[in-house]
């Protein structure tokens, strides 16, 4: 046997490869690539929806995941079919899922490729491309910290390189030396965009050099090349765990989804490639060298039909989803047993930060899977100081000070979470999730209900008016995250409730944003038990009994609300405060205002579209017969948060509330 043969200028050099592995190279190679032939055709027939092509780009994902072990996490591309067939997923589950049907991995929820799989290690992307760049460091970060000495393997196109979860999640995973395979299929054009338009330098490899990572180019169209290299960098980042950069030089012989169709494409460029095809090549190859012949390469196809003939019967037989809102309904969460932990008698006074410091303390001397991350949160203790002298409790491995990429950390805390550990992320401020925004709305709040897999993250949210700092350190965003089903929302106004309800917001599952007033960190003390302890979620807590009018309100704005009452006013009022926006107590407010008929909601927030408006709804909606008055709310004005006091305070629900309060009650 040659063991350097060349087809069509495609080199395949066999010489450590026995027969029987270069036959299962070609049956793995060639599964994926009649799996679309016959998908085309069912899509032309009207019998499945959209199709998005990994012709000619097979030999990348077959080559990769057969150079990685099956407990390694790959995380694929709309155009990687390769890897869930090289990885061996019944195809019926495949056909099931790209049908909407429950043998399919989403139950209907999300369509072709957008799932993953903890069964077969993969991870599937969501519609954004970028994100799972981060996905990949988290996972490869828990490997890190396990010391599995896994490689994770993650795809994305050249197009999706140039979104900035790319750059975040390639300079963390320098940065931590995480052992993450970041396989870039630069199959030419993003949808219609031509390299060239995409990007300015010459090979995407060369990108490598900016975040100090090695990085090579392999041709994506030869199958024992991708197949070697991969195989050896793979193994020397067992070894020596350290991101790097791969940069698969291939062509999209199809549309970015058939019914795009390719006609920007120049014919030359199509001809020229179609001549380099992974599949034909190196099947003319191993018939030139006697390894295939004409029968075995006839049973091998006749086999695989079969299987795929076999598995869309199933496919096609098995019932559609019947929807069930229940069901549908309580799978948005992870659904999650409270367990109280009681508190002890001895108890202390501390400020509202303490409490929060003490909580996060307690955790991870509980829960050894715990990492924290944030800027500056390590030595220098937080902008807050709310982790000082964590490191020397529990090491930098898990309190790590983070470069600033909140989308990527966002997705590095996913990325943990999938593979089985828990963690907090640190906002330096609650204006800065909006860096990180895609991630927790799209992937975080959706990836239980897609796929069943939880987001065991909290971010922490440092927020709120009234220190003098101005539109981009002051909001109170807790309205972004109200709205996006999947998401917890917590809003303490109290250091006991901030400490029993940080331990429950780590113990639960699901993605939790919990939001910390910094007016409240050093103003606010309380007398704390000492040790653990938790509260539930969607528990109000009812501050003063009253007849007359029902205040509702959480943060800052419960102690505005507290202090009017306090100011010889001489009003009788049950005062909720929330403590949890979602899930929210609507029993703990319909209760009150069906008792004392007129009802009134004061928050931070500015007033359009803040919780308010919802409450007030459901107000309306379940108490409309006991109401004497209509319902209330009291809010900050529709303007940015400006710097200077007078301005700040006239911004501010403060002093418009007792106003607000006395008309009600003079309705
Ligand atoms: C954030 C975001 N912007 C735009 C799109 C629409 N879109 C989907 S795929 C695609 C092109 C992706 O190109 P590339 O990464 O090169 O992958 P390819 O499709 O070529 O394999 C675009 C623009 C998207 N899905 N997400």
């Amino acid at each position: 046997m040659s063991t350097h043969a060349s087809i069509n200028n495609i080199q395949y050099n066999t010489q450590n490869f026995d027969n029987e592995t270069l036959i299962l190279l070609y049956k793995n190679l060639l599964k994926p690539r009649l799996i679309e032939e016959k998908m085309l055709i069912l899509l032309r027939q009207g019998k499945i929806s959209k199709w998005f092509s990994g012709i000619g780009q097979e030999a990348i994902s077959v080559g990769v995941t057969m150079a990685l072990n099956s407990l390694e996490y790959i995380l694929p591309m709309h155009r990687n079919l390769g890897v869930f067939t090289t990885r061996e997923i019944p195809l019926y589950r495949l056909f099931a899922q790209w049908q909407g049907k429950a043998s399919g991995f989403t139950k209907g929820r999300d369509r072709s490729f957008h799932f993953g799989t903890q069964e077969y290690k993969i991870i599937g992307m969501i519609s954004h491309l970028g994100p799972q760049l981060g996905v990949a460091d988290g996972i490869a970060l828990a490997s890190n910290l396990n010391s599995e000495n896994k490689v994770t393997a993650v795809f994305t196109g050249e197009g999706g390189t140039s979104e900035g979860d790319f750059h975040e999640a390639l300079n963390v995973a320098s940065v931590w030396n995480l052992p993450v395979m970041f396989c870039v299929e630069n199959n030419g054009y993003g949808l219609s965009t031509p390299t060239s338009e995409q990007f300015k330098c010459e090979n995407i490899a060369d990108k490598g050099i900016g975040y100090g990572m090695e990085s090579h180019i392999i041709d994506g169209n030869n199958i024992i090349e991708v197949y070697t290299k991969v195989n050896e960098i793979a193994e020397s980042m067992r070894q020596m765990p350290r991101p790097v950069l791969l940069e698969f030089k291939t062509f999209r012989m199809r549309g970015h989804e058939e019914a795009s169709g390719t006609k920007y494409v120049p014919q030359e460029l199509m001809d020229a490639w179609a001549l380099k095809d992974p599949v034909t090549n190196f099947e003319a190859f191993l018939l030139n060298e006697g390894i295939l012949n004409s029968d075995l390469e006839k049973s091998i196809k006749d086999d695989i039909l079969s299987e795929i003939n076999e598995h869309l019967h199933i496919a096609f037989e098995e019932e559609v989803i019947t929807p069930n809102e229940t069901t549908e309904l309580n799978d948005v969460y992870k659904s999650f047993q409270y367990q109280e932990v009681k508190e002890n008698s001895e108890k202390k006074e501390i400020r509202f930060i303490d409490a929060i410091s003490e909580s996060l303390k307690q955790s991870m001397e509980l829960h050894n899977d715990l990492v924290i991350m944030g800027q500056d949160i390590a030595e220098y203790g937080g902008a807050f100081k709310i982790t000082e002298g964590f490191v020397e409790l529990f090491g930098k491995d898990r309190v790590k000070n983070t470069p600033i990429c909140e989308s990527s950390i966002v997705e590095v805390g996913m990325g943990l979470s999938i593979a089985g550990m828990k963690s907090v992320v640190e906002m330096q401020f609650a204006d800065f999730v909006s860096s990180g925004f895609n991630p927790i709305v799209n992937y975080l709040a959706k990836s239980h209900y897609r796929w069943n897999q939880q987001a065991d993250v909290v971010l922490r949210m440092p927020c709120g008016a009234g220190v003098g700092a101005g539109p981009f350190h002051s909001q109170t965003n807790e309205a972004w995250f109200t709205k996006t089903p999947g998401l917890k929302v917590v809003y303490p106004a109290f250091p006991y409730d901030a400490k029993g309800l940080l331990a429950t917001a780590i113990n639960d599952p699901n993605p939790v944003l919990f939001f910390e007033h910094k007016g409240l960190y050093r103003s606010i003390r309380q007398e704390v038990p000492t040790d653990y302890y938790t509260l539930p979620f969607g528990k109000a807590s009812l501050l003063r009994e009253g007849e007359q009018i029902t205040i509702i309100s959480y943060g800052a704005a419960v102690h505005w609300a507290l202090e009017t009452l306090d100011n010889n006013l001489n009003v009788n009022a049950d005062v909720i405060d929330l403590r949890t926006l979602q899930p929210l107590d609507t029993e703990a407010i319909f209760v009150s205002v069906k008792k004392t008929g007129k009802a009134i909601i004061f928050h931070e927030d500015s007033l359009f579209g803040g919780i308010a408006s919802d409450i007030s709804a459901l107000i309306m909606e379940h108490c409309f017969e006991y109401l004497d008055a209509p319902v209330k709310r009291v809010a900050s004005l529709e303007t940015p948060i400006p710097f200077i006091k007078q301005l700040e305070d006239q911004y501010l629900p403060k002093n418009r509330f007792e106003l607000a309060l006395k008309e009600l009650l003079d309705y």
